[in-house]
């Protein structure tokens, strides 16, 4: 995520992948603020492992495009809830990528980065049958939960 500040926001993605006993790391790494150390984790983290992406960042929002053009991992941003725009700007920042770099934007705020942990739970699980097992689990039990009716 690009900030301290986003993690309330970003912690939906971490909850549902504790959920999902999914392994995954959390970094703070600014496009604007810490170029640099944008740079090395989006050019090392298919070398240590790291399987997906989820970018979070709000208003003027590089951080999932500037990832994705300096790695072929797949790259999901997620735009923050912005202030003075209500995350329209990080939406518009993050979603309209020129052809030949992709970012799969989620929606806004919390059910966009909950979405982020879903989908890079379900790339993982292509190859993973243990973490598709408890994907599929988790689906049915969602479902599961929706009363079919208004009244008990
Ligand atoms: C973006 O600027 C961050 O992703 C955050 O959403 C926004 C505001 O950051 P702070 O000023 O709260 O650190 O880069």
């Amino acid at each position: 995520m690009g900030s301290r500040s986003d993690w309330p926001t970003m912690k939906a993605a971490a909850d549902i992948l504790d959920t999902l006993g999914a392994d995954y790391e959390t970094r703070v790494v600014s496009a604007h603020r810490t170029p640099d150390r944008m740079a090395d984790f989006a050019k090392s983290a298919k070398d240590r492992g790291v399987q997906v992406i989820i970018a979070g960042a709000g208003g003027a929002a590089h951080l999932p495009g500037m990832v994705a053009s300096m790695t072929t991992l797949p790259v999901l941003g997620v735009p923050v809830e912005s202030k003075a725009l209500k995350g329209m700007d990080s939406l518009l920042s993050i979603v309209q990528m020129p052809g030949g770099v992709p970012v799969g934007t989620l929606a806004i705020g919390e059910p966009g980065a909950r979405n982020a942990g879903l989908m890079a739970a379900s790339i993982v699980a292509l190859s993973d049958i243990t973490l598709a097992a408890r994907l599929a689990e988790w689906r049915k039990a969602q479902s599961d939960s929706v009363p079919e009716t208004v009244e008990d």
